[in-house]
């Protein structure tokens, strides 16, 4: 189990803007924002990185994707496009750990990323 800084936004031990909410999931405004809008999809399982997850995780990997889809719906951004991402672990540029899916958009994406 880990205890993240997520962990307290999930139980509101610390102030987010959040946009959206599940049984099993939470989004909310990054804030370091690298676009204009930039939202952070996370599971409320404590799990610490996408190579922790495993089979039984299963149905919950595939609601995060669906609510990362939904939430750009809701933020407008189906129309011209956005970007989804997982950082994972030290190579991946992950520096909070617990799982979550960033989604960006508003602005044209480069590839490849940094
Ligand atoms: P990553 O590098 O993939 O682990 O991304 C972590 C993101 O989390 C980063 O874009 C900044 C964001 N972040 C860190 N601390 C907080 C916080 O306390 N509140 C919010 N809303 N976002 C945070």
């Amino acid at each position: 189990m880990t205890d993240s800084i997520f962990a307290k936004i999930i139980r509101r031990e610390l102030p987010a803007d959040i946009v959206y909410e599940d049984n099993l999931a939470l989004a909310f405004r990054d804030k370091n924002p690298q676009a204009p809008v930039h939202i952070l999809v996370i599971p409320k399982e404590a799990i610490a990185k996408l190579s922790d997850a495993e089979s039984k995780d299963h149905a919950l990997m595939g609601h995060l994707l669906l609510t990362a889809k939904r939430v750009a719906e809701q933020e407008g951004l189906s129309e011209d496009g956005y970007r989804v991402v997982i950082n994972n672990g030290p190579n991946g540029g992950q520096t909070v750990y617990h799982l979550h899916l960033h989604i960006l958009g508003g602005r044209q994406m480069k590839w490849p990323p940094g």
